[in-house]
């Protein structure tokens, strides 16, 4: 077993704007705002890897998690037009659908641990459709932990059903809800807010929310969309402020940086090449030294570069999902769901211990032998 003293000594850098962030992460001194753009601006990814790398490892070691989950999107029906997203219909149109109660719990089954049902801010469902998904869903597959609906959805309900997100988030947790996904955040910037989210739940709402869930005992994940006309510096205030929110709760259980897919929104004209990507983890993990799990999403970044974000400071993979909407309306270049099996290989193949998981982190199965891995040994 190599020692983190042993690997600390194997790491070369090529960019002296590294040094001085190597030592504050050998000894464990936060990185400022400054320091956090440089590693999205190095020329040396691999040496920003490596730091990562052995941030994570002070963390969870070698271990790479997942989940058995669906993800269900119950309707892309959304009053809101968010210029990035390719999800939202407006009623009537021809690619709009809205689920009913019997075909969302067609999507569920014994096998999975984990359901994420998040969807458009519908504008006639009541509020009691949503308590009665996740209800339904707990009382038929107890054994499935439910994490629903995005701070923005909880501000929705709200406004549209004058329903405060203290009660909501009660009548939620009551009916079954165990956690919140990191949706709806997007970039905490005003400018990019304005030019791309307005009337959506700003970074203050969107903290509030999370902190209230936070405080009634209901963990739950947050996320940065970038790769669209956000700054690298906007992009480090956002980790920064998701960083002061940890301090304050201790609530958040994972960071997913989610890749803009280009789809048919274009607000830039091609993808984030996959190197950018792997340094967009990188900065994640050493920005975030409170958060435990960061996750390589590979439904947006696609399995190849998820998987070697795994040596690049993610620690989790999300799961095996099934029919994914958001992304593949934005023509994500990932299949729609992914067996097992797909996993434990995308792991291995980064060298690294896969386990499998609950909603909550708690481990169900370390996968310690290699079983169809087709690597020579
Ligand atoms: O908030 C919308 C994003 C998010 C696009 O918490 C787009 O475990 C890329 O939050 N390109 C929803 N992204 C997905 C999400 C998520 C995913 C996986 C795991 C977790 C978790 C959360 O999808 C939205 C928005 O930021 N989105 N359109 C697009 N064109």
């Amino acid at each position: 077993m190599v020692s983190l003293l042993e690997l600390a000594r194997d790491i070369h850098l090529t960019d002296p704007a590294l040094f001085p962030i190597w030592d504050a992460v050998q000894e464990e001194r936060r990185l400022t705002l400054e320091q956090g753009v440089a590693v999205l601006e190095t020329d040396d990814f691999a040496g920003a890897g490596r730091i990562a790398d052995f941030a994570k490892k002070r963390v969870t070691g070698d271990k790479v998690y997942f989940v058995l989950n669906r993800h269900i999107n119950p309707t892309n029906i959304c009053v809101l037009s968010c210029k990035f997203c390719d999800f939202a219909k407006k009623p009537g149109d021809e690619e709009a659908y809205e689920m009913s109660m019997e075909e969302i719990m067609s999507h569920m089954d014994d096998d999975i641990r984990e359901v994420h049902i998040v969807g458009g801010h519908h504008p006639t469902w009541p509020f009691q459709y949503y308590v009665d998904m996740v209800r339904n869903i707990h009382e038929k597959y107890p054994n499935v932990q439910v994490k629903a609906f995005t701070a923005s959805e909880i501000d929705y309900f709200h406004r549209r059903w004058k329903v405060p997100p203290e009660e909501s988030l009660a009548i939620f947790k009551e009916a079954g809800l165990e956690s919140m996904p990191g949706g709806g955040a997007e970039v905490f910037s005003p400018r990019v807010h304005k030019a791309l989210l307005p009337g959506k739940a700003n970074a203050d709402r969107w903290a509030e929310i999370h902190k209230t869930a936070h405080r009634m005992g209901i963990n739950s994940n947050c996320t940065l969309l970038y790769g669209h006309i956000e700054t690298f510096g906007e992009r480090i205030d956002h980790l920064i402020r998701l960083r002061e929110i940890q301090d304050e709760t201790g609530g958040f259980l994972a960071f997913i940086p989610l890749e803009y897919q280009v789809g048919f929104t274009k607000l830039r004209p091609r993808h984030t090449p996959p190197m950018d990507d792997l340094k967009m983890i990188a900065a994640a993990r050493l920005m975030l030294d409170n958060i435990k799990y960061i996750k390589a999403y590979w439904v947006m970044l696609g399995e190849a570069t998820a998987s070697i974000g795994l040596n690049f400071g993610a620690n989790d993979l999300d799961g095996t999902i099934g029919k994914e909407r958001i992304a593949h309306a934005a023509l994500a270049d990932s299949p729609a769901g992914r067996a097992r099996d797909r996993m434990l290989n995308s792991i291995r193949d980064a060298r690294r211990i896969p386990v499998e998981r609950d909603a909550l982190y708690n481990e169900l199965k370390v996968y310690e032998e290699r079983v169809g891995d087709s690597h020579p040994s």
